[in-house]
């Protein structure tokens, strides 16, 4: 994606192009944090507004404003479809952060879905068991363990502790741009609060600004961490599509099937009931997790219905 030639428009002044950041992302809006550190608000050049937060940009600058002229390669990029439309979370994410919570208790499948999502985008997934001073929470372990067996981190947290909370995740932000996912209701807000001291007023200020009004949680916005670190806040979501998974992609969100794989029959095998298939035994071994191997064929179900369209 680095076509140099880009750079210098036609008709357009070669020394208003700068480099940013998006910070912040509400529709045709963004805020663009640019290299000597300020804040521009932009909006994308063309009638496409495909660039997301995290996504570092070439931006063309006019008065107070300024166009996002391209977007520059991205390391990867967190997004989730369903058959009618796709919806970016963020780019050039180091780690997710997989927020979950005994109350209301978190969805497995959801969870799930954002483990396949962080995996075959080449993100590194943690899990973040929040409220857990809540008596749910024994539960709540037990449903996440299958996850825990694979070897994805799990971090408890009570988020109304912020101290506690700070020298629980402040380690894990250093140096890495990392994303806050989950339901709503989970925690996040309360998390980033915690992490980033301010930043709910600064939610409401830019998102002011971007018309947004002042429910923040329909924005997506990075946040320096103090500390180190870049952390990004996402709306919370009702619904992870993975549509956009080929079936080669959805193997990948399942690490614990590569080893078994080799034991299948037919190199086609969709490992759901071809005979000599060697997810199906390890599942029968009880070395596969019922519920991922379920959430495995819900995937390539849906998969499946995207492609007879
Ligand atoms: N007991 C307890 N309550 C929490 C914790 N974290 C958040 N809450 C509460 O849960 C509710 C939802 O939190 P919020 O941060 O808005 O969730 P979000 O929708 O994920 O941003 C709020 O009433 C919080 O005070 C926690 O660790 N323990
Ligand atoms: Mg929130
Ligand atoms: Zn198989």
């Amino acid at each position: 994606m680095s076509h140099p030639e880009h750079s210098a428009m036609p008709s357009r002044d070669a020394n208003t192009s700068v480099r940013g950041r998006v910070v912040s992302a509400h529709g045709r809006h963004y805020m663009v944090e640019l290299e000597d550190g300020s804040l521009r608000q932009c909006y994308p050049r063309g009638k496409r507004s495909d660039a997301a937060v995290g996504d570092y940009v070439v931006v063309n600058l006019q008065g107070e404003e300024g166009s996002i002229e391209r977007i520059l390669e991205r390391r990867n990029l967190l997004y989730r479809s369903d058959e009618l439309r796709s919806k970016q979370f963020a780019a050039n994410v180091d780690r997710l952060l997989i927020v979950v919570a005994p109350e209301p208790m978190f969805s497995d499948d959801l969870a799930g879905r954002a483990l396949v999502g962080a995996w075959t985008a080449g993100i590194e997934p943690i899990i973040v068991l929040n409220k857990a001073d809540l008596p749910g929470v024994e539960v709540a372990r037990q449903r996440l363990e299958p996850l825990r067996r694979l070897g994805v981190p799990l971090v408890e947290t009570n988020a109304t502790d912020s101290e506690a909370t700070r020298r629980a995740l402040l380690p894990l932000l250093k140096g890495h741009c990392s994303l806050l996912l989950g339901q709503s209701a989970m925690g996040k807000s309360t998390l980033l609060n915690a992490l980033v001291p301010g930043a709910g007023a600064a939610t409401q200020e830019h998102s002011q600004a971007l018309g947004a009004g002042r429910h923040t949680t329909t924005t997506t916005r990075l946040y320096r961490v103090p500390e180190g670190g870049d952390l990004i806040d996402s709306p919370g979501f009702q619904a992870f599509g993975l549509y956009h998974l080929e079936p080669e992609d959805i193997v990948r969100g399942f690490p614990e099937f590569h080893k078994p794989t080799e034991d299948c029959r037919f190199y086609n095998c969709t490992h759901r009931h071809e005979p000599g298939c060697g997810v199906l035994a390890a599942l029968k071994r009880g070395e596969i997790s019922p519920d991922r191997h379920a959430l495995y064929t819900r995937l390539l179900a849906e998969n499946e219905a995207r492609n007879t369209y």
